[in-house]
């Protein structure tokens, strides 16, 4: 008597009729070998065979194979995704950043709850908080995290760092955690569902300011989305790619702000229009902010950018 086939798994494989295709396949074709299959999961399986007493086993294990190996595409994932509304704003500005769910799988997914480590550019951004009224989760907050690794607590104190704002504490770090509190389940699309906005304040001139996520930190924390699977087939881990997105952050007095009074205006514009050099420049006196992509020139690039960051009349 001998054991073959022990811990064949790890394969993963589109879940949910895949999983019943194959209990149901197996029990009709391979009964006996059905008895054996000791594990069966969204993670993977486990099959522990008598080899004595199944002599047609390596032909059904070879089509388990072949089965598996047709099915084993990835599991449905949740990609995180940051969605910045205005990529170019000025020091003091506020910026809102969304956080989507992508679905890869092009199918709908079932979001159950998630915790997301944020992390952003400290030293040029500051988290101001949520946006109210954003969230697609009833259930959403930056919590007390000190018993965890504690960066929503991570300024030193012995308690949560604003326990009034529920804000964590600016250092570029912080937990986030959203989950349902009924059985309505916000739905990622493959175009995405927006989770939540958060809002930024800018503070220093920055060319690529990041906001991103964290897939660990300390010790405990992860960032990791749970999708609920259809037809009572249970919850799957489904933590996908986390993409960041960039602020370009500026100055006033620069890029168009000839009176440097943090806007771009029409008084603005008519400096820029006296400015303007064409591709091969080079600047006049007086006339750096006509070059806004600072490349020597003030042409028609310069001019786009300009429209860009027009702020009003
Ligand atoms: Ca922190
Ligand atoms: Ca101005
Ligand atoms: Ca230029």
């Amino acid at each position: 008597m001998g054991r073959l086939g022990e811990d064949l798994g790890s394969l993963r494989w589109r879940r949910r009729c895949v999983i019943g295709r194959f209990r149901g396949w197996l029990a009709r074709r391979h009964p006996a070998c059905y008895d054996h299959v000791t594990r069966v999961s969204c993670e993977g399986f486990v099959i522990t065979v008598n080899t004595n007493r199944h002599a047609g086993l390596g032909r059904a294990l070879a089509q388990i194979y072949v089965l598996l190996a047709l099915s084993s595409v990835a599991t449905a994932q949740i990609d995180l995704e940051w969605r910045v509304a205005d990529r170019e704003v000025r020091v003091g500005d506020t910026v809102e950043a969304g956080l989507f769910a992508v679905s890869t799988s092009g199918e709908t997914e079932f979001l159950l709850g998630m915790d997301v480590l944020l992390s952003w550019d400290a030293a040029s951004l500051r988290l101001v908080g949520l946006v109210p009224r954003t969230s697609a989760f009833p259930f959403s907050d930056f919590f007390d995290d000190r018993s965890l690794d504690g960066l929503n607590a991570d300024c030193g104190a012995t308690t949560f760092c604003s326990p009034y704002t529920r804000l964590p504490y600016n250092d570029g770090d912080a937990r986030f955690s959203a989950s349902i509190l009924d059985p309505t389940y916000p739905e990622a699309t493959p175009e995405g569902l927006r989770l939540v906005v958060f809002s930024f304040e800018t503070l220093a001139v920055n060319p690529s300011a990041e906001i991103g996520m964290l897939a660990t930190a300390g010790t405990h924390s992860s960032t990791r989305v749970v999708i609920r699977l259809p037809e009572g087939g249970g919850n799957e881990m489904a933590t996908g790619a986390l993409i960041p997105d960039v602020v370009v952050i500026a100055d006033c007095g620069r890029q168009g702000d000839f009176d440097a009074n943090c806007g771009v205006d029409i008084a603005d514009y008519f400096q820029f229009e006296a400015c303007v050099t064409g591709p091969d420049g080079p600047i006049g006196v007086g006339c750096l902010p006509a070059d806004l992509d600072g490349d020597g020139d003030s042409d028609l690039r310069d001019a786009g950018a300009m429209q860009r960051w027009f702020t009003g009349p």
